[in-house]
């Protein structure tokens, strides 16, 4: 039986999946991108010191990993020495979007998979968000529209928590987490000046200064939001995992792990991150090669060569292509498949021994779940990833707050030489995100953006190899093949973003 779960996604973009289901068993998906954008076609030409403004419209969720990206390889081209308060600025807009991604993945776009939301039908108390939230149900199911649009129906069948309590206090939190989501992007755009887009984000630093009303404002911002993850958004990861513990063993991709790392601890060349980067097969961590990144088009829908190093990489659209399924190009490193994210993220760091508080973090849920650092390639797993990310970063961005020199330097004076190239690489809240720069007479001779999503919703590659998620689908066990829940599960644990995928 074939099936199409698309529209799968809640965030941008048109992801479809189409999945062929025997005895009840995924035994085939192909993650399907269904649009063309063309990026790096548009930044051809023009002035160099545009790219991270233009690349921060690829998306609208993760926007300054972007700047980000484009802005160390721009200082990495133009050979910047970037002053110590224009890395902290840049770590700080970053982070603090990271912590805003996150509660935004878990509440809005995923949570309702496990979270039963006619649990509202019984409340009776006198909070004013839940009587709204209670109205926008009683309403949809009275409506009985075939295609409701409210966020809360329709839903797939399936098993949802049990608890009423766990569900009332989870939809709470899912009207609270859009408040302190708001709070993080406003931490973020004291010194990135705005949120989505930042006009604060440069090569070689950031335009704000150090003001101490800033600092002050930034950190009381950063421990409201800290307070909500500890309070609210890890015990309603351990609720949901609580109440599906087998969801640790499902939704394990098929291949390796990696991750560039996460906010540089100095504004040195190849500096310590916070988050260590690495890659990894087989339980073997590795650094990083940028040689060993290709890009696969024959599943493509592109007519450009395939199995390109970035340096040669081409971007010709070719909508018709024979046997091409999807828009997203398939990088691979050294041949191999490898999933990025949140969980890349944490077990590579953890199998480096990089950050105490992961390990920490990671042997205490291990522990009360029972379950080994490994079992974070999971849907579980990757929603904890998350949880974990979160907790680090925010008391990182406290305590980088205190490292500002008040009233000092934040920005590179910058010269861009006629000709020169550099690489960037960050991780972007989906995973590790990488931009390269060839600059010739002083325009943009080439760029190539390579994203989290490309790695984790790719077609097959030149090998027929599947993709992150297409391997963490096949094989799935469904209860009910044309709706899915199990696999829906899957694919949001990813969080996919198509506008970035394709770009
Ligand atoms: Ni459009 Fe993005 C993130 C990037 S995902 S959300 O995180 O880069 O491919």
């Amino acid at each position: 039986m074939k099936i199409d779960l698309g529209p799968v996604t809640r965030i941008e973009g048109h992801l479809n999946v189409h999945t062929t289901v025997e005895n009840g068993i995924v035994t085939d998906a192909q993650c399907v991108s269904e649009m063309f954008r063309g990026f790096e076609v548009i930044l051809q030409g023009r002035d160099p010191l545009d790219a991270q403004q233009i690349t921060q419209r690829i998306c609208g969720v993760c926007p300054y990993a972007h700047a980000i990206a484009s802005s160390y390889a721009q200082e990495n081209a133009y050979k910047l020495q970037v002053p110590p308060n224009g890395r902290i600025m840049h770590n700080l807009i970053q982070g603090a979007n990271h912590l805003y991604d996150y509660l935004l993945q878990f509440y809005q776009l995923s949570a309702l998979d496990f979270v039963d939301v006619t649990a509202i039908l019984q409340y009776t108390g006198k909070d004013q968000d839940l009587i709204k939230v209670k109205q926008w149900v009683t309403a949809e199911l009275d409506r009985n529209k075939e295609f409701p649009a409210a966020p809360f129906l329709p839903r797939l069948s399936g098993q949802y928590i049990k608890d009423k309590d766990i569900n009332i206090g989870a939809l709470k939190h899912y009207i609270e987490a859009m408040e302190i989501q708001k709070k993080a992007n406003q931490a973020a755009a004291i010194f990135g000046g705005k949120f989505p887009h930042s006009t604060g984000i440069f090569p070689g630093g950031c335009t704000q200064n150090a003001r101490i009303d800033h600092i002050a404002a930034y950190q009381s911002l950063i421990r409201e939001v800290k307070h909500f993850i500890h309070d609210k958004y890890i015990p309603d990861i351990v609720a949901v995992a609580t109440a599906f513990p087998e969801y640790w063993k499902i939704g394990a991709s098929k291949g390796g792990f990696l991750s560039y790392g996460l906010l540089p601890l100095s504004s040195a060349l190849n500096s310590k991150r916070l988050l260590a980067p690495g890659v990894m097969f087989d339980g073997q961590v590795s650094p990083v090669d940028l040689n060993q990144i290709t890009q696969d088009t024959k599943f493509s829908k592109y007519s450009s060569s395939s199995n390109l190093h970035l340096k040669d990489s081409a971007t010709i659209p070719a909508p018709h292509k024979n046997g091409a399924y999807s828009w997203t190009k398939a990088p691979r490193y050294g041949g191999r498949m490898v999933e990025v994210g949140p969980a890349a993220r944490i077990m590579i760091d953890y199998h480096q021994g990089n950050n105490p508080v992961v390990t920490q973090l990671v042997n205490h849920f291990a522990g009360l779940a029972k379950i080994t650092p490994a079992n974070l390639n999971s849907v579980l797993g990757r929603h904890l990833s998350r949880a974990i990310n979160a907790a680090v970063i925010a008391d990182f961005l406290l305590e980088e707050t205190e490292r500002l020199d008040h009233g000092g330097p934040t920005m590179a004076d910058i010269v861009i030489p006629n000709s020169c190239e550099g690489f960037g690489m960050t991780e972007a809240s989906r995973g590790g995100l990488l931009h390269y720069i060839r600059v010739e007479n002083h325009k943009i001779a080439k760029y190539e953006c390579v994203v989290p999503t490309t790695w984790n919703g790719s077609p097959r590659d030149d090998n027929g190899q599947p993709g992150a998620m297409e391997s963490a689908l096949i094989g799935t066990k469904v209860q009910t093949p044309e709706e899915q829940i199990e696999s829906v599960r899957i694919v949001h644990s990813f969080d996919p973003c198509i506008a970035c995928a394709v770009h």
